[in-house]
């Protein structure tokens, strides 16, 4: 066998020196890298053949960060701001030649060479803020001094990627190869040897006005809503007006170093491992995905425009049938609002949203999906309904399309089996607004087909999606643990807190809108109508709470309605003493002696609901890993990701403190509220979800 290839290596071109980087998968500075460059360049200044230097990648991108597996851990020597100083003392000139992306301690390499030349598909960025982390090898001294203060703030502080054409007008890069990028890169490494060498960190930073510079970095904390990274990344880049150069690292030395060791930093970075595990579905490793070009949508409502844009936006063509011709005109004005909206905000030209439009048909015939290789149901959620449609559409449709239920709470198996051919049924579960939620759920049913399952992960990773696989049982991963959290929030609410205390305690903790803020957005009848039909077969040993059921009475349906668990003016929600009331009520009524209940406990019950319901969701295979569910309220439900999730919260709160909460529920709220096993068997074992 031959021993694996250094990571590092050096070739010629004539009086250039090209140091070679090949640590796939995406290049990143691991420990091997770093010193090995620091050795290749060391070894290129003494060599007096050598002119100049040129620092390129093999394989899909330049280098795309520090080896965030090293994080956590003892440092390794050498650290990457070591080796980027040496780039830049470098007595003779360094080209950085960069192609894929160039983020950030790749970003900060390429700051610190003498030259940047980009291929035109390149991107570069600083991303470290979504780890929450700051840069940590010079980006944040070295930015601003060669874009400016104001472009590096919102760089630094967003992680948002430039692509090459951006980074030359930016003064990112010097200039962005047409052609060959190698060819290119040694072309600038021939004009600059000899001439004195542009070191960025002796360039001034540029003039910016302080004050609208303070205003931005206020306001960059303010958006933060808690989440320490970007407000710490951009003050280390104001700091780059005030302080030295070296005393400038020193700074960003010590805040990268500080938020590394953060419990918000090892949050997000479970969120972006959990990333990468979600998209690793064994079952269909090395299975073909259909091709899939042409895609239907049946039902043009809020769900089915957003899923119809994303599909066009996606570069799909689309076709999309209502009842009728009001609605199908209806529901283009909603696709086509959309697509407008994009363009208004400017995040696409005239000609891409004439695009997206010109892809999109709506029509009124279910015939007319005839030519789709994909129809996604989006119509109204019953059983029947969606059964008769896929029944019709089995005799419309070729027979190897596919067609996929969208539905949040009904089984796809039963409405699959009204097809044709089930096996080329699958849900794909989108959430509301669809152009716009990252997550979807993918669930097979027992007879979904490979391929077919293969097939809506390709289109969800096409649409940009966050694909999670998940079992069916009803409202699959997310709605099933939202029904607990649901009904736990309203026990509390009976046994002594207010509406307004347990949203204030959730947006304290990091979430955007409080549980019953959502509620009342959500619309309180669509719950109340899931109640009524479950009535019948609810145990009776079950807590039930009516308060809910009370303002439905009453025709507080929440914020379109005026009224809910609040009361709105004009739109502004306040509690409402008759709410309270109602709830005072209904809990002597329940023979319950309210009591306060504090901050800590509102968030201890909340998260112990979820985890039990997680891990019974783990035990039933629905879920497939823990980081999955984490997940699916991080890109769901509005989960702050640098909480990490609730799973990942219930390690760092100790899974015997998670349990013995779920076992006073047990107690207090009785039947449905017993442990998982999976708790139980954690507790005793000390095991972590995280250790899966
Ligand atoms: C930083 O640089 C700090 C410095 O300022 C200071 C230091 C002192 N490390 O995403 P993919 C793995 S912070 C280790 O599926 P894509 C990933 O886990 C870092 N591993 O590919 C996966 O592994 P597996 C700043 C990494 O083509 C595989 O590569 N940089 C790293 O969809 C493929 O990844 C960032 O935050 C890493 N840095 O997207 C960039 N990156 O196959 C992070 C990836 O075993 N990376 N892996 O599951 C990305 O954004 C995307 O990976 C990228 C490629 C866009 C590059």
């Amino acid at each position: 066998m031959n021993p694996p290839s250094p990571p590092v290596t050096t070739r010629q071109s004539g009086p250039v020196c090209l140091i070679e980087i090949d640590n796939p998968p995406v290049n990143a500075s691991s420990q091997p890298v770093r010193a090995q460059i620091a050795a290749a360049l060391e070894t290129a200044n003494a060599d007096p053949a050598v002119h100049s230097i040129v620092i390129l990648c093999k394989g899909r991108t330049f280098v795309a960060g520090a080896d965030i597996t090293e994080f956590g851990k003892p440092p390794l020597s050498p650290a990457l701001g070591a080796v980027c100083n040496l780039i830049e003392a470098s007595g003779k000139p360094v080209i950085a030649a960069i192609h894929g992306t160039a983020l950030g301690g790749g970003c900060e390499i390429a700051l610190a060479c003498h030259g940047r030349v980009a291929r035109a598909d390149a991107q570069l960025g600083l991303p470290e803020v979504k780890l929450g982390l700051v840069p940590g090898a010079g980006g944040t001294q070295r930015l601003p001094r060669l874009v400016g203060i104001e472009t590096a703030l919102a760089l630094v502080s967003s992680g948002r990627m430039v692509n090459a054409d951006e980074a030359l007008r930016i003064g990112l890069v010097d200039a962005v190869a047409t052609e060959d990028l190698e060819t290119a890169a040694v072309a600038l490494a021939g004009r600059m040897a000899g001439e004195s060498l542009r070191r960025v960190s002796n360039l001034p930073v540029p003039a910016f006005d302080p004050e609208a510079v303070e205003a931005r970095v206020r306001e960059i904390e303010r958006r933060a809503r808690g989440q320490v990274s970007p407000g710490r990344a951009a003050r280390t880049v104001l700091a780059a007006a005030s302080l030295p150069f070296a005393e400038g690292l020193a700074l960003e030395r010590a805040t990268f170093t500080e938020l590394v060791a953060t419990e918000q930093s090892a949050a997000l970075r479970h969120v972006f491992f959990a990333e990468r595990a979600a998209a690793k579905i064994p079952q269909i490793a090395g299975v073909a995905p259909h091709d899939i070009r042409c895609v239907g949508v049946a039902g043009a409502g809020t769900m089915g425009s957003g899923i119809a844009a994303a599909l066009a936006e996606a570069g799909y063509r689309v076709i999309v049938v209502e009842r009728g011709v009001e609605a199908a005109s209806a529901g283009l004005g909603r696709i086509t609002a959309i697509h407008r909206r994009a363009l208004e905000a400017s995040r696409i030209t005239e000609a891409q949203c004439d695009e997206r439009l010109g892809a999109t048909r709506v029509g009124t015939e279910l015939s007319d999906f005839a030519p789709c290789d994909l129809v996604i149901e989006a119509v109204f959620d019953d059983l029947a309904v969606k059964q008769d449609l896929f029944a019709a559409l089995s005799a419309i449709i070729r027979p190897d399309a596919i067609l996929a239920t969208n539905t949040s709470y009904l089984d796809p198996e039963a409405i699959g089996s009204a097809a044709t051919h089930p096996e080329r049924v699958v849900g794909m579960h989108f959430f509301s607004p669809a152009n716009i939620m990252r997550l979807m759920e993918i669930v097979p049913t027992s007879r979904t087909a490979l391929a077919v399952l293969a097939t809506a992960f390709a289109v969800g990773k096409r649409l940009k999606k966050l694909c999670v696989l998940a079992g069916n049982c009803e409202g699959f991963i997310g709605n099933r643990i939202f029904a607990t959290y649901r009904k736990q929030c309203e026990f509390m609410v009976e046994d002594g807190a207010l509406p307004h205390e347990v949203d204030a305690a959730m947006e304290a903790f990091g979430l955007p809108m409080g549980p019953f803020a959502v509620f009342d957005l959500a619309g309180l009848d669509i719950a109340w109508a899931r109640r009524k039909r479950q009535a019948a077969s609810r145990d009776p040993a079950e807590r039930y709470v009516r308060i809910a059921d009370k303002l439905c009475e009453l025709g507080r349906f929440g914020q379109k309605t005026g009224a809910g668990w609040y009361v709105y003016d004009q739109g502004k929600r306040r509690p409402d003493a008759g709410v309270t009331s109602i709830i005072e009520a209904e809990a002597a009524i329940s023979g319950i002696a309210r009591r306060p209940i504090g901050a800590d406990e509102i968030r201890r019950r909340i998260i112990a609901a979820m985890v039990n319901e997680g891990a019974r969701l783990l035990e039933d295979g629905i879920a497939q890993r823990a980081s999955d569910i984490d997940l699916v309220f991080v890109n769901g439900y509005g989960w702050p990701a640098w909480r990490g999730g609730p799973m990942f919260q219930a390690d760092r709160m100790g899974i015997d403190v998670i349990l013995a909460e779920v076992r006073l529920m047990q107690s207090r709220d009785g039947a449905g509220w017993e442990p998982a096993r999976r708790l139980i068997d954690m507790a005793s074992t000390g095991a972590r979800f995280g250790d899966a």
